[in-house]
């Protein structure tokens, strides 16, 4: 990767509320580990949804190549990202006070045919950013084998929990 492809954000993390940002800065954080700057902004889909329009819809043609898009409640910050571009959209359900995420789960995953959002799990920002690495890898030598390494641990610190257990 270049020096320039390095600097410049390749991943946009969006979210609807500041509230969101201790969930979301985990995907920011995995990114960043895998070498992979992103840029991080707070836009609604609900309260503004002008500039959402304005941020997607330019988003490819300043480089980036995927968003994640974390929202709470009738969350349709993704679902709307995703209406607006061709870039591939990971949503990420934040654990809301009344429904526990179960009320954000069900208003991100639910797409219509056509227009879909990769959902992980509730809070899962981390496995959003993963996930927005491996699609990066596609068409990258060097972070397959930087994302090789990373499962290559995750196995190893695996096997190592049969240590811990007695008998
Ligand atoms: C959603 O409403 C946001 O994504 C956030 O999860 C939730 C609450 O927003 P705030 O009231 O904290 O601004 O749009």
């Amino acid at each position: 990767m270049s020096n320039d492809k390095k600097s410049r954000p390749l991943v946009g993390i969006l979210m609807g509320s500041d509230s969101d940002w201790p969930t979301m800065q985990a995907a920011a954080a995995a990114l960043a580990e895998f070498g992979i700057t992103s840029e991080a902004k707070v836009i609604s889909a609900h309260r503004t949804p002008r500039d959402l329009e304005q941020y997607v819809s330019s988003a490819a043609g300043r480089g980036l190549c995927v968003i994640i898009a974390g929202a709470g409640g009738a969350a349709h910050l993704p679902g709307v990202t995703a209406a607006l571009t061709i870039l591939p959209v990971i949503g990420v359900p934040i654990e809301s006070k009344s429904l526990k995420g179960l009320d954000s789960l069900l208003s991100i995953v639910q797409m219509p045919p056509g227009v879909p959002v990769a959902t992980v799990g509730i809070g899962a920002a981390k496995n959003a950013g993963i996930l927005a690495a491996q699609i990066l890898a596609v068409g990258d030598e060097r972070l397959q084998k930087t994302l090789s390494k990373f499962k290559a641990k995750l196995a190893e610190e695996s096997r190592a929990k049969n240590k811990t257990l007695a008998g």
